[in-house]
């Protein structure tokens, strides 16, 4: 068992938080109104193009520090997917009558996106980055996955948002990263592990706030 799995399951609480949040059973039980959903399709379009110059830095560093050469295609590939991603968003947003260029960045996204935007330094060590980029594809991953489980009732409308994210070829990218994460912690000093770790209990608290401001409750 490598690092993370043993701080998902040291972290079980926090990480069920993020993975199986209201917003999600919602969804996965049909109950969503079209209001949080639409309010979640703004904000999550916000946040991937801040989410862009964050890979982009995990690039730079992957081609500084890693010294294994497969880990740059998994995140150019990932980087690409997010050029796809965008066209997605408009694509639904403007189906479901959502103006992108009035989105107002809610309070929660903000701090998430200033995080993320924390991260780029080159002072973030590429294991701590990559760590993160992991954990933030994760969540949605497995969130997304619930709602495309046998006995799930998620409407038909919402069913292509949750393969974007829930469907087997984003599961096995997760699983690449994962994997480039774990290898990258093993050769890591403690202090850098140590500063992972924490980072990833800051990206989980971060998808909390963003779930609960996507239900309206904050
Ligand atoms: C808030 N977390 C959030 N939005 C996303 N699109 C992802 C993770 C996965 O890309």
């Amino acid at each position: 068992m490598g690092t993370i799995e043993t701080w998902v399951k040291k972290h079980s609480l926090l990480y069920t938080g993020a993975t199986n949040h209201p917003f999600i059973h919602s969804v996965r039980d049909g109950t969503i109104d079209l209001s949080s959903f639409k309010r979640w399709l703004g904000q999550d379009y916000i946040f991937v193009r801040a989410f862009v110059p964050f890979v982009a830095s995990v690039l730079l560093k992957v081609w500084k520090e890693s010294d294994e050469s497969s880990d740059m295609e998994v995140i150019l590939g990932g980087m690409a997917a997010l050029n796809d991603e965008l066209a997605w968003f408009k694509k639904e947003a403007s189906k479901r009558g959502v103006s992108l260029s009035d989105i107002v960045p809610h309070k929660a996204n903000i701090r998430y996106c200033s995080f993320l935007e924390s991260l780029t330094s080159t002072e973030v060590e590429y294991t701590v980055a990559v760590t993160a980029f992991w954990a933030i594809e994760a969540v949605y991953q497995d969130s997304f996955a619930h709602c495309l489980e046998e006995d799930s009732k998620t409407p038909a409308e919402l069913k292509e948002t949750c393969e974007r994210w829930g469907n087997e070829a984003f599961g096995q990218y997760c699983r690449s990263l994962r994997e480039i994460a774990n290898r990258s912690l093993e050769k890591a000093p403690d202090g850098v592990v140590s500063k992972a770790e924490i980072v990833f209990l800051r990206v989980l608290e971060h998808e909390v706030e963003f779930w609960n401001m996507s239900r309206g409750e904050t």
